[in-house]
């Protein structure tokens, strides 16, 4: 069968995947609601295809389940029994079409799906010689950026780092809570600050309805949003809240799907979206969500998983579509790793503002993959199986 492909370029088809794990030390331990990480491990993927034209994508599950049920382990056995041998071999017209087929008959694994998909557009970028910002639609060429401060031990010690963070240019404050770690550390922030800094909270889900009366007091703090306080499957007491609330609910780990995104839409569960692509399943499912967003008016901002550089290229290609409207969470390498794995590192100029490789096909920096090999603990290679389970 000879699918033909679109008008841009070559049909794309996997042949080869090469999936590796490696550990990256993180600057400084981060803690949020449920769990400290002070290092991480990470899948990579690397995708050939048939004419030897290659690139990287990354799995952004962590280690343990406490952010979404998925883990590195899960995703590796995702990816290797179910979603490869969906993919390798096949011949796509188009990226767009790759998440239909990882979606078929197989529930979640989202973030190891996104792996796949999000390797696909990768591929595509550099098959078409194409950025990936214009693969996917994007319309600006610099993306504002904000900070995601975790929880500390004392309010002085995350105000320090607020001032340092505004002092750096970063466009926007994120401070992790938790309840016993929330209003007084929002206070001293805000008091610390000023009025005119942008200043947002984020619990991953620690609290719940019976908190609402706590949580209305954030209110006092003009914050531009309150990022996920309820439970992932909580959007009807995320609308309890909002009604309560003047703070804008910003929903992230309950958003894993455009029909979650058009949920709390219709139930008015918030008012801004957190697009991570791997929480959604890839780049389609973002650039669906960021649509039907657009259309009710929603703002939505790209988050971060504390990814290396590698996941940071299709983050910052996909802030660059003009819905993402407020900073994300696109911190420059160094507030991560000590060295990052691609070269030139992220970085942001004076002005809070990541540059988007508008000039550069496929990710617009360049895998560092010595590096790579010298930290890997991991490599599996997979290729088309003769018989795949699953795929009719
Ligand atoms: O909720 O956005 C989150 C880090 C770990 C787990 C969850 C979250 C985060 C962040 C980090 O906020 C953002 C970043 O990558 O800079
Ligand atoms: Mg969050």
């Amino acid at each position: 069968m000879n699918i033909p492909s679109d008008s841009t370029g070559a049909a794309l088809q996997v042949d080869r995947l090469i999936l590796r794990e490696i550990r990256l030390e993180l600057r400084e331990p981060f803690r949020i609601s449920s769990g400290l990480m002070s290092a991480r491990r990470i899948a990579l993927l690397e995708l050939f295809d048939a004419t030897g034209a290659r690139t990287w994508s990354e799995c952004v599950a962590f280690q343990l389940p406490n952010y979404t049920s998925e883990t590195i382990d899960t995703a590796w056995l995702a990816i290797r029994e179910w979603l490869a041998p969906r993919i390798l071999g096949r011949q796509f017209a188009s990226p767009a079409e790759v998440h239909a087929v990882l979606e078929k008959n197989i529930r979640g694994h989202n973030m190891a799906k996104a792996a796949v998909e999000m390797g696909c557009w990768g591929l595509a970028s550099v098959l078409r010689a194409t950025p990936l910002s214009a693969l996917l639609g994007g319309t600006r060429d610099r993306v504002p950026t904000g900070i995601s401060l975790g929880i500390q031990p004392e309010p002085a010690l995350l105000v320090q780092r607020a001032q340092a963070a505004v002092a750096a240019g970063y466009r926007k404050i994120k401070v992790k809570i938790q309840p016993g770690q929330d209003i007084e550390y929002v206070r001293a922030v805000r008091v610390a600050l000023g009025d005119t800094v942008d200043i947002m909270a984020d619990a991953n889900s620690a609290y719940t309805l019976r908190d609402i009366e706590h949580l209305a007091q954030l209110d006092e703090f003009d914050l531009i949003m309150l990022e996920q306080p309820l439970g992932d499957d909580d959007l009807v007491g995320h609308a309890t809240l909002q009604r309560r609330m003047t703070t804008p609910i910003c929903l992230d780990e309950s958003i894993t799907s455009v029909d979650r995104a058009e949920d709390m839409i219709t139930l008015q569960s918030g008012r801004i979206i957190n697009i991570k692509p791997g929480r959604v399943g890839g780049l389609s499912a973002s650039k669906a969500i960021h649509d039907v967003a657009q259309r009710a008016g929603m703002p939505v901002w790209c988050g971060g998983m504390l990814e290396s550089g590698i996941e940071r290229a299709y983050n910052v290609a996909l802030a660059s579509l003009p819905n993402f409207s407020l900073p994300g969470d696109l911190s420059p390498s160094a507030r991560y790793w000590a060295r990052d794995i691609v070269t030139p590192e992220w970085t942001m100029d004076g002005e809070g503002m990541v540059h988007v490789p508008v000039n550069r096909p496929g990710l617009g920096v360049t895998v560092d993959e010595d590096h790579i090999e010298a930290i890997s603990v991991r490599r599996e290679e997979l290729r088309p199986a003769r018989v795949v389970v699953g795929v009719a």
